[in-house]
This record gives structure tokens, sequence and C-alpha cells, in this order.
């Protein structure tokens, strides 16, 4: 496939908005290769090794009954570093080169975490800022949401405020199963809807404040969000900086390792 890079439209776009959306990433038979490698561990006991797998909180408390376990899965962190079709698109060359264009040459992967939203079992995911969750300085990592099915409003399309991620980070507060913005600190009414056919890419501000629909609909909704950084980065957690997973370009001395 061709390698894609943001026009200089685009770019403007991402920075005005805080996100821009790229379609046909990766070929319908990477898609579909990839949605197959996900049912492998999910439904068919592909052993996880380095992946952590998460059940959905309402199925692991019996609160709601699935046919088949992998059905329950609501998360998959670590695709990147414990599979090999992942590690793929985790250095997919046209995500990487918009990652270059957005954060500069020097990339680290902060984080990688598969989204499962199961047909009438997916649960919403409230209005959130990213980098309120992260410990990494400056607040300026970008993700690219990557879709493995059509991402529609009946099953957690994403939903962004645009160009709310100028304002900083905003207070957020701990409720059951989830950690979101307060209330007042954003206006629904700017809320808009992201439909994205598989095999796109919403690279949004870790700033974004950006939240997902439970999933009403009959169709799985699966999507990985690959958290990239710039490797000038700082880490501000306890302790020494983790070792992240390098993407390309230099590592230096004082910031992420
Ligand atoms: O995929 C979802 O449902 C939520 C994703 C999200 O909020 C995130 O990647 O920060």
């Amino acid at each position: 496939m061709l390698v894609q890079t943001l026009t200089p439209e685009q770019l403007a776009a991402y920075d005005r908005d805080g996100f821009v959306v790229v379609e046909n990433l990766v070929s319908k038979e990477d898609v579909a290769a990839l949605g197959c490698r996900v049912r492998e561990y999910t439904h068919e006991g592909r052993p996880p090794g380095a992946i952590a797998m998460f059940m959905e909180p309402r199925v692991k408390r019996g609160e709601v009954k699935v046919e088949h376990p992998g059905d329950g899965y609501r998360k998959l962190e670590n695709l990147v570093e414990g599979d090999d079709l992942f590690r793929g698109l985790g250095l997919n060359p046209s995500i990487v080169a918009i990652m270059e264009q957005i954060l500069g040459p020097d990339l680290k992967l902060f984080r990688n975490a598969l989204l499962l939203k199961p047909p009438q079992v997916g649960s919403p995911k409230g209005m959130h800022q990213d980098s309120p969750y992260w410990p990494i300085a400056p607040m300026a990592l970008c993700s690219c949401w990557f879709t493995l099915d059509d991402a529609t409003p009946e099953n957690g399309c994403m939903a962004v405020i645009p160009g709310d991620h100028k304002r900083g980070p905003l207070p957020h507060k701990q409720v059951p199963d989830d950690f979101v913005i307060e209330e007042g600190y954003y206006d629904p009414a700017r809320m808009v809807l992201k439909p994205m056919p598989a095999g796109s890419g919403l690279f949004f501000h870790s700033l974004l404040p950006h939240y997902t629909a439970p999933n009403r609909s009959k169709n799985w909704r699966r999507a990985i969000a690959l958290s990239y950084m710039s490797s000038r980065s700082t880490f501000t957690g306890k302790g020494e900086s983790p070792v992240y997973f390098p993407v390309r370009g230099n590592s230096y001395p004082g910031c992420v390792r």
C-alpha cells in the first residue's frame, strides 16, 4: 500500500480540532487478518504470552451473561509487544509517518490497548482526556485509534469535542468503573460523532475530550488505540521511566527510556 501522510490542510485541522481521520491505512485483507487474530485470543485459546486480557467489569461481576467467555472481553493490552501482526500495525509506515509529522522524528510507543465492544455487551467509556491518566510530560501525545470493524453511532464509534484539547487538562473524577471529566467542564452539545469504516485511524491529541457509547447493535466494535510520544518526553511517575517500545529515531538522556 502507498504510504499516506497528512496534507498541510489536514495538519492544520489536527492543530485546530485536535484530531484527523485517515481511511484505508491498511488493506481489507490485513484488517480481516487482524480481526481473526483477535478472535484467536478471545475465542480460540491462542496463548496470550505478553498480552494482558481484561473482562468487561459487568460480565466479571455476573451482572451480564455472555454465550461464550470470549464475548466478555473489554480490553487487550500489549498486542504490539506480544503479537507479530499487531507489531506490524504499530510500526505501519503510514501511521508512523503521520506520527512523525505530528510529534517529530524520535518516537516511542507509550501504550497500546485494543478496546472491544461486543454486541449488546460493550459498555460506554465516559468523556475523558487521556493525558490526565498518563505520567508523561508534555501532555501532547498522539493516539491512532484504529478500527478493526466499521465503527458506527449504534456500536460505539468515537465522539469528540473539537478544539477542546487547547483548554489544557480538565478536572476528572472517579466514578464506578471509570474516570471522567467533571460535569460543567465540557459542553455535551458540542460533541461530534465520528463514524469510521474498518481500517481507518482517528489520530487524536491526548488532551482531546472523547467518549464512546455502549454497543446497542448486533455488530462488534473493535478498535486499537496506539499511543505514541516524542522520545524527548519525560516520565512524571514514581521512580525511573519504564522502557517503552522504540518506534524510530533517538532516545535522550533524562527523557523517557
Ligand atoms: O475504544 C473505546 O471505546 C474508547 C477508547 C478511548 O477512550 C481511548 O482510547 O482513550
